[in-house]
């Protein structure tokens, strides 16, 4: 079967549910990771990519409360916050001097009960008026329909809105597993994959590159996560507008769902398989902040292209217990590609590239 694996990925050939799930089950990690980074290094030649950016949470008020989720609370509750316009500016300004220039923000809020779209669309205005070269990745399909909801708009006119005011691209948070039994016990008050899906749609019809991601490690069966991929491979069939997917390794501490995390073998396993599967996807990001630097140096050799960015202050991992440094420096980022044998690459926002190490 394996043979039969390769020889359809070296063919240019598809492979298929079965091929997928005959991978999953299979303890030939060797073997499996080899040809994910055969399939990498045709994509992005011997490249491993990482962007100076910085992720921002707005606020963690949040009117659903996903069982997986440790960063959200609920308005009064202890922890909870919310940044001014001001804050938000004044943390891109910071890391702007701390790393010398900043290439992106990536911004991704809560449903928070009381803002309005307006504050949002305020608030990617008031970046690009002042920072006008930063990328901006903001608002996940999630965050876009509480905007529609909350202001009576169609998808298409917010987007269209956000995009105006300088929205450059979307992240792919808030897939989590498509299937509506794994959604429904994971996060039921979240919209449904369907939902997910449609929005990046439309999104992707307006030019608006996204990401995509899929959080595994919890409840979902091995069916459910090739359902995820195959849902993802035939949208980019259609529109072409993912950049980049990205594994997302379940953090279950302080959430209310108690499992074993993902081994470093299953990690590496649904990196591997993911470059895979994702045949029209052209990035696969191993999220360091979710696998640890060490295990997410490894996923370069196992299909992964793309370390994400030296991030500044990550909080929805680490709310969840995650053991990674909250931030990274480029020394840090390119020592790591270094060491896997890989070209470092500085990107932009849609991977072009700034600068070869
Ligand atoms: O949407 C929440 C996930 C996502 C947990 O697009 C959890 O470039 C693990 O989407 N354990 C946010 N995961 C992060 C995200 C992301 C990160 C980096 C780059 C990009 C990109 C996107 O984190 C959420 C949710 O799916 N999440 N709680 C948890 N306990």
């Amino acid at each position: 079967m394996f043979a039969e694996i390769k020889r359809k990925i070296r063919d240019g050939e598809r492979i298929s549910e079965q091929d997928a799930l005959y991978l999953f089950n299979s303890d030939e990690l060797h073997q499996i990771g080899e040809l994910a980074d055969e399939v990498s290094r045709k994509i992005n030649l011997n490249r491993a990519y990482f962007i100076i950016n910085r992720h921002i949470n707005p606020t963690n008020i949040c009117v659903n409360r996903c069982r997986f989720c440790a960063f959200s609370r609920s308005k009064g509750e202890e922890g909870a916050y919310e940044m001014t316009q001001e804050e938000v500016l004044a943390s891109i300004r910071e890391a702007w001097q701390s790393m010398g220039y900043l290439t992106e923000v990536h911004i991704v809020s809560a449903l928070h009960p009381e803002w309005q779209f307006e504050h949002y669309l305020e608030m990617i205005k008031a970046i690009k008026e002042e920072f006008p070269n930063i990328g901006i990745k903001a608002f996940t399909a999630v965050e876009i329909d509480y905007f529609a909801k909350k202001s009576g708009m169609d998808i298409d006119d917010i987007l269209i809105e956000l995009k105006e005011a300088g929205l450059d691209i979307m992240p792919g948070g808030g897939a989590e597993i498509f299937k509506p039994d794994v959604r429904n016990i994971i996060c039921p008050e979240k919209i449904s994959g369907e939902r997910w899906l449609e929005i990046v749609k439309v999104a992707h019809s307006l030019g608006i590159k996204t990401n995509a991601t899929m959080l595994y490690g919890h409840v979902e069966s091995y069916e459910d996560r090739v359902d995820h991929l195959l849902r993802l491979r035939k949208l980019q069939d259609e529109t072409g507008g993912f950049l980049a997917f990205i594994p997302l390794s379940y953090q279950s501490e302080n959430t209310q769902i108690k499992v074993a995390y993902p081994s470093g073998i299953d990690d590496l396993k649904t990196i591997a398989i993911s470059r895979l599967v994702l045949d029209n996807i052209p990035h696969i990001k191993s999220y360091w902040i979710m696998l640890g630097e060490k295990l997410a140096q490894l996923a370069l050799l196992f299909g992964a292209d793309c370390l994400e960015g030296t991030i500044i202050e990550e909080k929805i991992a680490h709310s969840a217990g995650a053991r990674s440094k909250k931030g990274n420096t480029v020394e840090e980022l390119v020592h790591l590609i270094r060491e896997a044998g890989k070209i470092p690459v500085e990107r932009d926002s849609f991977y072009n590239v700034l600068r070869i190490f």
